[in-house]
């Protein structure tokens, strides 16, 4: 998968050199390029904002400079490949902001599957409408905001972002089952917490490791797992039981 993002702070996204993210590079299966923003600026002063039209607080992201980095960095008409040999595809424009689609599982699974993300991560009160209204004519955009608080600016969301959509490559996990029983991820666990989890010592400062776990017993653990899974559902995300459809629940769970 290839990542463009275009941004005035690239040293943010240092943190895309390390771990999970920095591992996927090395391996060759991310291909994550970053852009300064003002870099397409003609000024002396390398300006990349505005007042508003309209009057009001804070500064608008000018046009001109966001238009010329979309222009270089994906072409009108630029493909990349598809993923196993599927056709040649066009990039697909990410703009994280607060007043975006929530960001969730699903979109990150669905990001996942395109081989070709541009991310615009804005600063101040975020980037003039035409901009994006421009993009949207010759590529997919999608305004996403990850989670209901206000950032000083995208970057960080675009961490958030790629970090959830790498670890959802084949061949990012090491472990290939860790993606399947997340909290989130489709099928039996949908949309249930994960429970507490445990490793050695079996008994640490007087504390025991529940008995469950050492009993070999895998149908008794993985009872007890979903119970945990549904405690800690309805204690922190009560709006997730409410959502529960009935058929989702087996006759055991009702007695937790
Ligand atoms: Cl994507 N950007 C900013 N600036 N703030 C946010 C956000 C994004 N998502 C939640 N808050």
């Amino acid at each position: 998968m290839r990542i463009d993002v275009i941004t005035i702070f690239p040293e943010y996204l240092e943190p895309l050199d390390v771990s999970l993210v920095g591992k996927a590079r090395e391996k060759g299966i991310l291909d994550v390029r970053l852009h300064q923003l003002r870099d397409w600026t003609h000024d002396v002063h390398h300006t990349v904002d505005d007042t508003p039209y309209g009057g009001g607080p804070g500064m608008v992201m000018k046009p001109e400079p966001w238009a010329s980095a979309l222009d270089t960095v994906a072409p009108p008409g630029a493909t990349v490949p598809g993923t196993d040999g599927a056709p040649a595809e066009g990039p697909c424009l990410i703009v994280p902001t607060p007043s975006g689609r929530p960001f969730t599982q699903a979109v990150a699974v669905e990001l996942a599957a395109r081989p070709w993300l541009v991310f615009a991560p804005a600063r101040y009160e975020g980037i003039d409408r035409r901009v994006i209204d421009d993009a949207a004519t010759r590529m997919p955009v999608h305004e996403l905001s990850i989670g209901d608080y206000v950032l000083a600016g995208g970057e960080v969301a675009v961490l958030v972002m790629v970090e959830a959509i790498a670890r959802l490559l084949p061949g990012v996990l090491g472990n290939v089952e860790s993606a399947r029983d997340d909290s989130f991820a489709a099928g039996r666990m949908e949309k249930l917490l994960e429970g507490p989890v445990y490793t050695k010592p079996a008994r640490w400062r007087d504390r025991e490791v529940p008995e469950v776990l050492l009993s070999g017993h895998h149908g008794k653990i993985a009872r007890w797992r979903r119970d945990e899974a549904l405690r800690r559902t309805a204690a922190h995300r009560p709006d997730l039981v409410a959502a529960f459809r009935p058929e989702e629940l087996d006759r055991r769970d009702r007695e937790v």
